[in-house]
């Protein structure tokens, strides 16, 4: 993205007319975090939200190793095999090499990358769980209106991108698989909660009568738990993504229960809960980043942490004082 000027119609265009090239140099300007890209870039989105909205936006999670990148590829060619075309777009604010974590999984990806009804885009390296989030949110709205009709999230499960990414897809999927030492894990930190589909991979050979074991347990755990919508309980799945078994009737457990969500509604209204979430998320990043550049605050900030570390000043006396200082701040500048 060397240009200074992106004809942002043209690109529009041939984004909506399903070039590749466009779409990738379209997600390049959505990722920049040049302030002219950015205009550009909201130009653009402005241009294709109407042609967005239509996609299964599928999310999968897991800890390193559980087969993520291995179930996406056998996944996605069993959803492309049904006639849809597939992008796969990765969140890993945790990723600090050039062309993100993805780029090597790519050998795992290797039938799903050589399609020409799948596309597959790396996480961008660095940059803030907020950053991340919302490049990744608008690259979802950009897949979408270049006619893919399903676009997946992969996330390592580190921290709170897991949050981030359920709240940005319809379907939000956790992989598990036998070996990982701790098999109850993904219930002891909660995710659980988060999952509508859990999926225990690695279901082949010796590991197989363990992964039934553990589905039985997570079956147990999830029916403990609030339903997630009126009319869906989460479902576990069991698979094995490197024989491509039961890798369809993931898929199958997808369309169920966007079925169910379609029925009761939750799915129009969870895509409107999620577009105010991102609007409010939006306003809190700017502010917080505006209050940081003000001229002086930066040391009075690290010195209130300090004080408030120390017990020397209360978090609520804390807060009103940064708050008076950007309040002060803002009117100075409007003099
Ligand atoms: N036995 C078995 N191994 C698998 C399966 N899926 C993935 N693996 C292996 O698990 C390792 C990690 O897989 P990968 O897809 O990179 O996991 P990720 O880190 O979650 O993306 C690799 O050695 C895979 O070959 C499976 O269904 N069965
Ligand atoms: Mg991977």
């Amino acid at each position: 993205m060397d240009r200074n000027l992106v004809d942002t119609a043209e690109l529009a265009d041939r984004v909506r007319a399903g070039d590749r090239r466009a779409l990738g140099r379209a997600i390049t300007l959505v990722e920049s975090a040049r302030d002219d890209h950015r205009r550009s870039a909201d130009d653009l989105l402005s241009r294709l939200v109407a042609h967005a909205g239509d996609a299964a936006r599928i999310g999968v999670s897991g800890a390193p190793g559980v087969g993520k990148s291995t179930f996406i590829e056998a996944f996605g060619s069993t959803i492309i095999a049904s006639g849809e075309r597939v992008a796969v777009l990765a969140v890993d604010p945790s990723s600090t090499r050039t062309g993100g974590s993805i780029l090597g999984d790519k050998t795992r990806m290797e039938e799903l990358a050589r399609s020409p009804d799948a596309f597959i885009r790396p996480s961008p390296s660095g940059g803030t769980l907020g950053g991340v989030a919302r490049r990744t949110r608008e690259a979802i709205l950009v897949c979408e209106a270049a006619g893919f009709g399903v676009v997946i999230v992969e996330t390592v499960g580190v921290g709170q991108s897991e949050t981030a990414v359920a709240d940005m897809v319809d379907t939000f999927m956790l992989l598990i698989a036998p070996g990982g030492g701790d098999e109850l894990q993904g219930i002891k930190r909660g995710i659980v909660e988060l999952a509508d589909i859990v999926v225990v991979n690695k279901a082949d050979g010796s590991l197989e009568s363990v992964a039934s074991a553990i589905a039985a347990d997570y079956a147990s755990a999830l029916n403990l738990l609030r339903a997630a919508a009126p009319n869906w309980r989460p479902r576990v799945v069991v698979c094995s993504a490197l024989e491509k078994r039961g890798v369809a009737d993931v898929w199958e457990t997808v369309l169920k229960h966007r079925e169910a969500l379609r029925v009761s509604g939750r799915l129009r209204a969870r895509r409107a809960e999620q577009a105010q979430g991102w609007m409010w998320q939006e306003v809190s990043d700017s502010l917080l980043a505006t209050l940081r550049q003000m001229p002086g605050v930066a040391g009075r900030l690290s010195a209130l942490e300090a004080d408030v570390a120390a017990g020397r000043t209360t978090p609520g006396a804390a807060g009103r004082e940064i708050l008076d200082i950007f309040r002060k701040g803002h009117l100075n500048r409007q003099d």
